[in-house]
């Protein structure tokens, strides 16, 4: 069994846990956010058998999609009075950022 950690935009997470449970894989969803933008995303669990990773890698790609998010910087500018001016840059997030561990052990009780 494998352990895979997707983290995701949170718009794609519909269409991609709608995806997952038509095919009867399970997930466990946890509200995050990124260190770098510090905006919110979605963490997905999923504990899946080796012969369904790819099925579910592939939903995962088709429902995860890049986008541009808009990070305002400050910026220091020199002049005769030191002023800080914002100034907007486009960082590409996504589609998902993906994981897949062994899973030792997996137990129910
Ligand atoms: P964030 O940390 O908010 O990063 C959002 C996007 O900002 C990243 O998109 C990347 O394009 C850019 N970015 C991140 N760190 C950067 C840096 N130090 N310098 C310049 N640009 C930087 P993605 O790579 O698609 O990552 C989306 C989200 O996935 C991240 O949100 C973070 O929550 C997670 N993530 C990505 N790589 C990770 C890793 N190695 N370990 C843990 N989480 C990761």
């Amino acid at each position: 069994m494998k352990m895979v950690i997707a983290i995701v935009q949170d718009k794609d997470v519909g269409k991609l846990l709608q995806g997952v449970t038509r095919e009867g894989l399970s997930a466990t969803r946890l509200a995050s956010s990124g260190g770098f933008l510090r905006s919110g995303n979605t963490t997905l669990l999923f504990g899946v058998e080796e012969q369904r990773l790819d099925t579910l890698l592939a939903i995962i790609r088709e429902t995860c999609h890049l986008r541009e998010e808009m990070l305002t910087q400050t910026q220091s500018i020199m002049g005769p009075v030191n002023a800080h001016i914002p100034y907007p840059i486009e960082v590409p997030v996504g589609g998902a950022t993906i994981f897949v561990l062994d899973v030792e052990q997996f137990i129910k009780v």
